[in-house]
């Protein structure tokens, strides 16, 4: 028996709403049968040490769990290619940190269909450290980077998949001009608080982070401690990348942070997510 188990299931298709009414289809994951869509896929955690076994349902012989960054074996580690696709896996998350789990089977179709979601590794204790005798935080935030391209929905039979061309860019599932305010992804927090923000970048073009002119510094990198912090005005993160942040505000007011995603080739602004930092 595990130490943590999830079940989640799938939802043969759903659609979630951008800001200009645009519905856009996904294959999302839901926390149990005929529930409502979960876009991004819910957040998982387990601590330092600990056996997780993560159940697929209705999976249909379709899809699988690969657990980015986390060391599983071959047979969980949901790669088609290695493995039969399975509707169960087992792994030890052995090291504190940020990862993320995605779909692994015709992996750039699924990814883009919204098969993924946020995966954090906690200390042995629990407790909120970045990692056993890290930084300690007293707020933690993931933000879901990722970006849609409305065309790889209509393109039948298969999209072109060497023509990604995104109009929707996203934190946590969400897009618009307007900063998300949502819970998630709005940080809020007093003067003095450590917070620590997890950034995962689940779509494809190079993803620039900023806050507003707070300062920061990246504790960790793809699951791992930096060995020396470093401070930059913002973060360049690639596909699959991960980057924890630490930041203390200590001047309360509203500063808008953003993110700013980018062309491969020509490091054109495509687009932009908004949000905000409530400092009290
Ligand atoms: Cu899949």
């Amino acid at each position: 028996m595990a130490d943590r188990t999830y079940l989640l299931w799938l939802r043969k298709s759903a659609s979630v709403r951008m800001h200009d009414g645009v519905e856009i289809g996904i294959w999302p994951f839901t926390d149990s049968k005929g529930q409502a869509a979960l876009f991004p896929g819910p957040l998982l955690a387990s601590n330092e040490g600990q056996t997780v076994e993560v159940t697929f349902k209705n999976n249909m012989n379709e899809h699988t769990f690969h657990f980015h960054g986390i060391d599983a074996d071959t047979p969980n580690d949901g790669v088609p290619e290695t493995w039969p696709v399975m509707d169960t896996y087992n792994f030890l998350t052995d090291r504190a940190g940020t990862y993320w789990y995605h779909c692994h089977a015709n992996t750039v179709l699924h990814q883009q269909m919204g098969m993924y979601g946020p995966y954090v590794v906690l200390p042995a204790d629990g407790s909120n450290r970045a990692w056993t005798g890290g930084p300690a935080f007293a707020k933690q935030y993931v933000w879901m980077l990722s970006e849609f391209d409305a065309a790889w929905r209509l393109n039948n039979p298969k999209p072109n998949f060497a023509y990604f061309n995104p109009g929707y860019f996203l934190i946590n599932g969400r897009d618009g001009f307007d900063p998300i305010a949502a819970a998630d992804t709005a940080i809020s927090c007093n003067a003095g608080d450590a917070v620590l923000l997890r950034l995962i970048h689940a779509g494809y073009l190079i993803a620039q982070v900023s806050l507003g002119g707070l300062p920061f510094s990246v504790i960790a990198s793809d699951g791992r401690p930096l060995l020396v912090p470093e401070a930059p005005q913002l973060v360049e993160i690639a596909a699959g990348e991960r980057y924890d942040l630490l930041v203390t505000p200590t001047v309360p007011g509203t500063y808008a942070a953003r993110v700013d995603y980018l062309d491969w080739y020509t490091r054109a602004v495509r687009g932009s997510a908004r949000t905000a930092i409530t400092v009290l």
